[in-house]
């Protein structure tokens, strides 16, 4: 399929819209489209369909320019690599802003600019921005397609990578546009990569107006509308108004030996281990027994209330953009396996017979190029970035779960919130009730990762690990949180983990990944009413024995930092935890304070 000729795709690809009625429903995408057209000033414009005869045309033209590099198609069929521009690696928070009416809608949590301060700072960019090159319609679904909780958008852009992207990531073209022209609504995206000049960048949101608008980075958070800036951002925005929730959460199904399932949702920040544990193989002596694991999603998590009062999850997306470094076949099989062919690789290093390579495969090869395409030096940083993914369609992941497809969604038995913390944090703990555990969600701090510009390693908190995504202001988000705890619902349990608990040799101390599954069994043992613990001021935690650690070697140092409650490390912790809270002025929920300054009180006496 690489020498399909370039010129297959027409630039002057014929619009879907030829009968009169699908017209006039959808003339506002039609208006918008010219208005963005007569801005930008394409040389031609191309609405996606999402065939493969489109995406091998798409491809064997970025094969042409240099966009994606071939892989070796023995070892890696159909598979790309792409490079950046090295100063476009990552989210840019601090280029990211959230433009609501009144500042305070945004909150502090987020940067604000004012709608129309916004439009026209970004706007002057989009000018002419297109001219000499095409402009792409991407009719996009999050979530299945005949799913009453999934929600369309259109996706504007010049940049070919990003349409090569959101056909993994999303259910995009003709049924898209099919839904669309049914429903008439759609959130509206426009991107261009601009000159992918880091002065010349922004990420604007306007929930209000359920738009976004990207200029100047080619990066998946920052350029693939549908995940971050709609699934999240506009999203979560959307999701308070209408009573359910955005979450940037994984979903697995943990299938215990008498064939029962039990879905949890886990919130850890970017770079935190969601695309991991969604895809976790059981040790050993799980697998003999017959637990199964089953990937529903690794990032995003749209839940509502079911008719029996539980939560009730999809996931939007129908790809993973995952992080490469550290993917190996010991750490993460299941991943290593799904990205063995059709995947797109974007800044890993490269073998010297044209195998992606990255800093922990550990597969026995070695690295002759890097990430920026120069000779590798291992004195000049690693081959791959940090930051680099791959691109892959969900399907091809062998723990795939078919409940993915499903338009009611899973219920959920467990959420979970966890962050990286190298002291005081335990392995595992449980929140009493709801508003205890939405006080956990929102005490979440964890070191940050590469996942955005900016240090790495320092402390901030994240609460529900949302602190880049949520789309209003955080005192709001938790009020929301909180509203779901009604008469006649049957909420989930929620515990908070830390797999990145370090001793003072400065090494993990809990295994982590497919040993993660032990303390997936202990929760769904409480759930289920049948595991034990010991109650704390933090909430209850599992005993050393609790746990199935049969074949797990852990340190006296391991046990005790691991299982332990650090007394006088978690009041200095609800303190800062209760300041954090007070930032946010008399917006903040008194439900949320009070929880805080109760516990205080327990650990102060
Ligand atoms: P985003 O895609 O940025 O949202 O990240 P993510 O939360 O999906 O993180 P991912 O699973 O890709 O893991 C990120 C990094 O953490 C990788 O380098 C993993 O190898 C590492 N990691 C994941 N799970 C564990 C774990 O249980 N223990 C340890 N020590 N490292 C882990
Ligand atoms: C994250 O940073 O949380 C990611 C990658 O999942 S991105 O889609 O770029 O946001
Ligand atoms: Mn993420």
């Amino acid at each position: 399929s690489r020498s399909t000729a370039v010129n297959a795709l027409s630039s002057e690809a014929a619009k879907p819209l030829d009968d009169q009625a699908s017209r006039s429903r959808l003339q506002a995408l039609n208006d918008w489209v010219a208005e963005v057209a007569a801005l930008t000033r394409p040389d031609a414009i191309h609405w996606c369909d999402g065939s493969d005869a489109e995406n091998d045309a798409l491809v064997a033209r970025m094969a042409a320019d240099g966009t994606l590099l071939p892989l070796n198609e023995d070892t890696n069929p159909g598979s790309w690599l792409h490079r950046s521009h090295p100063d476009d690696v990552a989210r840019v928070e601090h280029l990211t802003f959230v433009c609501t009416t009144a500042q305070d809608a945004a909150g502090p949590n987020n940067h604000w600019m004012a709608p129309a301060d916004a439009h026209a700072k970004i706007d002057a960019l989009f000018d002419g921005c297109m001219r000499g090159r095409t402009m792409y319609v991407i009719p996009y679904c999050m979530g299945p397609i005949d799913s009453p909780l999934s929600r369309c958008g259109v996706e504007i852009t010049d940049s070919p990578y990003v349409v090569a992207n959101m056909r993994l990531m999303t259910r995009m073209g003709t049924p898209a546009l099919a839904r669309i022209e049914r429903e008439g609504g759609f959130v509206k995206g426009l991107h261009s990569i601009g000159e992918l000049d880091p002065e010349r960048r922004f990420i604007m949101h306007f929930p209000e107006e359920l738009t976004i608008k990207s200029y100047g980075s080619g990066y998946g958070g920052n350029a693939l509308l549908g995940k971050k800036c709609h699934a999240l951002r506009i999203a979560s925005y959307q999701a308070r108004n209408e009573g359910w929730m955005a979450e940037h959460m994984l979903i697995v199904g943990i299938q215990n030996p008498n064939g029962e399932t039990h879905y949890i949702a886990a919130a850890f920040p970017s770079a935190c281990g969601k695309t991991n544990l969604a895809m976790l193989i059981p040790p050993e002596g799980y697998q003999r027994d017959g637990w199964k694991v089953w990937t529903v999603g690794d990032d995003i998590c749209w839940m509502r209330p079911g008719p029996d009062g539980r939560l009730y999850a999809i996931n939007p997306e129908a790809g993973y953009f995952g992080v490469a470094p550290g993917t190996s076949a010991r750490s993460n099989p299941s991943a290593l396996a799904t990205i063995q062919k059709n995947t797109i690789f974007t800044n890993v290093g490269v073998t010297a017979d044209n195998q992606p390579w990255w800093e922990g495969l550990d597969n026995g090869q070695a690295p002759v190029t890097d990430w920026r395409g120069n000779p590798y030096d291992a004195a000049k940083g690693p081959a791959a970035h940090p930051n680099a993914r791959f691109t892959v369609s969900a399907k091809q992941c062998p723990s795939w779960s078919p409940m993915a497809e499903d338009p009611q969604g899973v219920p959920i038995s467990a959420i979970v919130f966890g962050g990286r913390r190298a002291s005081l944090v335990p392995l595992v703990f449980e929140s009493r009730d709801w508003t205890h555990g939405v006080l956990v969600g929102a005490a979440m701090g964890s070191e940050t990762t590469a996942a955005a510009t900016g240090a790495v390693g320092v402390m901030r908190r994240d609460p529900m690990a949302m602190k880049p995504f949520c789309g209003y202001n955080f005192a709001d988000y938790f009020a929301h949180w909180l509203s779901f705890d009604q008469t006649g619902a049957k909420l989930p349990k929620v515990f908070h983990v830390n797999w990145f608990r370090k001793g003072d040799e400065g090494a993990f101390l809990w295994p982590g990944f497919g040993d993660n599954l032990r303390v997936l069994e202990w929760m769904i043992g409480r759930v289920k009413g049948e595991a034990g613990g010991i109650e704390t001021p933090i909430g209850t935690l599992p005993r050393v024995d609790d746990l199935n650690l049969d074949g797990v070697e852990l340190s006296d140092e391991a046990c005790a930092k691991l299982f332990g409650f650090e007394q006088a490390g978690w009041q200095a912790e609800f303190e800062s935890i209760g300041e954090y809270l007070d930032s946010y002025g008399p917006r903040m929920p008194q439900a949320l304070k009070d929880e805080q300054q109760r516990i205080a009180a327990r650990l102060a006496g």
